[in-house]
């Protein structure tokens, strides 16, 4: 499965829960079994981020993961680091505002990967488009521990997001069930989770919850 691919572009535009398997959140030991469980939930999409791992870390456990996730024909993406997409052949890439542009990273992965970016405010958001995302990621929506410098954008823009950004946009920032209902109400139509679903005491009912309400 690549960009290419309509499979992949098919898991894209039907996606409503984006998992991140946040390697500050799971040990690397642990990676793998929690990979398994988030796929055996159901997640959309999953994405490795490991801010503090070096490439000869990350790189085998990718490599890993993709096999499962290429098992359970989920587009799996990987958080900054263009040189490890192209290693791992993974489905995505997935760069933050401080990152390089995406058509630099594009020269890198190629153009059957997807590239998405983190998007901040409307104004960013908009520009990603410009800049040739495939999808985007638009928060922190509320206050999180997984950022824990970022001021939270809040729900007032989900409307206009939906709108307006003719891509897969995924909200973000301490999204969790509690307050899943407020943000589809609100206009919101894809989430990503951190926290919310590798701290779970059940993953797999978890995503099944999660996925009801986002319908
Ligand atoms: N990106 P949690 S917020 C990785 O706003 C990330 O772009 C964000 O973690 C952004 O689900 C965030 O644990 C952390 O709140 C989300």
């Amino acid at each position: 499965m690549d960009r290419g691919t309509a499979l992949t572009l098919e898991r894209l535009a039907e996606a409503k829960l984006y998992s991140i398997l946040d390697l500050g959140y799971v040990e690397p030991h642990d990676a793998l079994n929690t990979a398994q469980q988030l796929l055996d939930g159901g997640v959309d999409i999953l994405q490795l981020r490991g801010k503090n791992q070096e490439p000869d870390e990350l790189i085998p456990l990718a490599k890993k993961i993709h096999t499962l996730t290429r098992k359970a024909e989920i587009p799996f993406i990987i958080n900054d680091h263009p040189d490890i997409a192209v290693a791992v052949k993974s489905e995505g890439l997935h760069l933050g505002q401080e990152d390089m542009p995406i058509g630099k990273a594009r020269g890198i992965v190629g153009p059957r990967t997807l590239i998405g970016k983190s998007t901040h405010s409307t104004g960013q958001a908009l520009d990603a488009v410009a800049e040739g995302a495939d999808y985007i990621g638009f928060g922190p929506i509320f206050a999180t521990p997984t950022k824990p410098s970022y001021i939270p954008i809040g729900i007032e823009n989900l409307e206009w997001l939906h709108q307006t950004v003719h891509l897969p946009a995924f909200c973000i920032g301490g999204i969790k069930l509690e307050n899943l209902k407020t943000l589809v109400k609100n206009g919101a139509h894809r989430v990503a989770m951190v926290s919310a679903l590798l701290q779970a005491k059940k993953i797999d009912k978890y995503i099944k919850d999660s996925k009801k309400i986002l319908g």
